[in-house]
């Protein structure tokens, strides 16, 4: 399988962790979005990453991807079979994918995105208002659904990586969840982060 997608990207971790938690051996080719690569783009119709290429196979979209990785390689199983945790997966990843990364990722893009790649003033007042009017809300609803080392059941799941995933973005804009207000997510975005298929995915080509 070929992937492609710099490491930078919270969508592109997805797959490098659920590649890492599978032991699947992979071809990484980490491309930025709309890269004017032709094999990159005859799998993403949108130019977005990531995006996958296997025996003419080709698919885009982390949550595709995962859906196909999961079906080729059930072991360890990163989507519940249990219906009440199938759909809970399913909603943590929306919810991740949806509305958690476009807010996650702001002090990432103003403080590394714009400063260090392209030149640009970042701009912090963006960044005050998603730490400290757009995250809240966010966390407290995290804060409010964890119990234990996992988001869902028993076990690690697509919905813990689609959750934390943006996680470390927020980290190398050196800001963190704020541990006197949300102890639980604070200690699970952590504990999270330090496992070995995140570890992994963190140290993954980043072009
Ligand atoms: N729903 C897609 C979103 C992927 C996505 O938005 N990736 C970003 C990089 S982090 C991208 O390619 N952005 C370029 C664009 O939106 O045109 C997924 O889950 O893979």
């Amino acid at each position: 399988m070929i992937l492609y997608g710099t490491s930078y990207s919270p969508f592109v971790r997805k797959i490098l962790v659920t590649l890492a938690e599978k032991d699947v051996a992979f071809e990484h080719k980490p491309v930025f979005f709309h890269a004017p690569d032709e094999a990159f783009q005859a799998c993403s119709p949108l130019g977005k990453i990531p995006a996958i290429e296997e025996d003419g196979f080709r698919l885009a979209d982390s949550s595709a991807i995962s859906a196909y990785i999961e079906a080729k390689h059930p072991t360890p199983a990163l989507w519940p079979a249990a219906a009440k945790d199938r759909a809970r997966a399913v909603w943590f990843d929306k919810f991740g994918d949806t509305e958690l990364f476009p807010v996650l990722i702001k002090p990432f893009v103003e403080r590394v995105v714009k400063p260090v790649m392209m030149g640009k003033t970042g701009d912090e007042a963006v960044v005050a208002k998603a730490l400290t009017e757009e995250l809240p809300k966010l966390y407290d609803y995290l804060e409010s659904q964890i119990d234990g080392p996992y988001l869902v059941g028993n076990a690690f799941s697509i919905a813990d990586i689609a959750i934390v995933t943006g996680f470390h973005n927020l980290r190398v804009a050196k800001e963190k969840v704020d541990a006197a207000r949300w102890p639980k997510l604070a200690a699970y975005v952590d504990a999270t982060l330090e496992r070995p298929s995140f570890v992994k995915a963190v140290a993954a080509k980043t072009n």
